[in-house]
């Protein structure tokens, strides 16, 4: 009989590898070294057939879309941007929450004209304005959003917030709520069906451990 499938998961380092870690740890998957103090781009973890690939979050949805990771995590906000097809998102894993906010000094969007709004969440920054019939002229940035309220860049910003002391220490405000984000696990079409068995049990097994569980892969 063959061996199990081999898997090849998408993580970024950071909050969503930290965030991941234990639920990987209940369905009995421990990698072999930590990306954030490790340069290694590809883990290795206790199940041969098992393999982690990190890279940057926003980089996530077109490896699995591309089949170069049969797996992923990425959050809901770099999902809503990533325009790609052939993406399955089976499950949302309730980590790394936070909340895709308008922010802004009190009272920037409610300026008469045009709204000058800077993000790097360009797509849903459009589509949230267009869908409130306001004008809104979205400047693409790729970090550091809370600046350009101060320097005069823009009237606004389009950003995710967690705790608001960011904001808070740029002397900005939330002025908008636009969605909650949480992180989903997403699964290459091509994978879903070709490795279907090794896929619907580390489905399976995930959302068992989001659910608090412990039945290994
Ligand atoms: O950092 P890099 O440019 O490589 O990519 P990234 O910023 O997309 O990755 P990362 O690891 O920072 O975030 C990965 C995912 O975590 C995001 O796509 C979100 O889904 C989720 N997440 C949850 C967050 C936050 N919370 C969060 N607070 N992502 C970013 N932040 C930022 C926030 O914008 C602010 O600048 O962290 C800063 C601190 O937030 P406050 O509100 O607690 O001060
Ligand atoms: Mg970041």
């Amino acid at each position: 009989m063959a061996g199990p499938q081999n898997l090849t998961i998408a993580l970024s380092k950071g909050r969503i590898f930290k965030d991941t870690l234990p639920l990987l740890e209940r369905v009995g998957i421990r990698p072999s070294d930590d990306p954030d103090t490790s340069r290694k781009l590809i883990l290795d973890t206790n199940e041969p057939h098992i393999k982690l690939v990190i890279i940057r979050a926003s980089d996530v949805p077109t490896y699995v879309e591309y089949g170069a990771a049969d797996l992923g995590v990425a959050g809901k906000d770099v999902l809503m941007e990533h325009s790609g097809e052939g993406l399955y998102e089976p499950l949302d894993l309730g980590i790394a929450r936070c909340r895709l906010m308008v922010a802004g000094r009190p009272g920037a969007a409610d300026g008469p004209g045009r709204l000058r709004v800077a993000t790097k969440y360009v797509h849903s920054a459009r589509a949230f304005f267009a869908a409130k019939g306001v004008q809104a002229e979205v400047i693409k940035l790729y970090g550091s959003m809370e600046l350009a309220p101060i320097v005069g860049l823009a009237d606004c910003i389009v950003d995710v917030v967690d705790t608001g002391n960011t904001l808070k220490a740029n002397g900005l405000v939330p002025l908008e709520h636009m969605a909650d984000i949480s992180s989903r696990l997403v699964v290459n079409r091509a994978s879903m069906k070709m490795k279907h068995e090794a896929v619907k049990r580390f489905i399976a097994a995930m959302r068992d451990a989001v659910a608090g569980g412990t039945e290994e892969v």
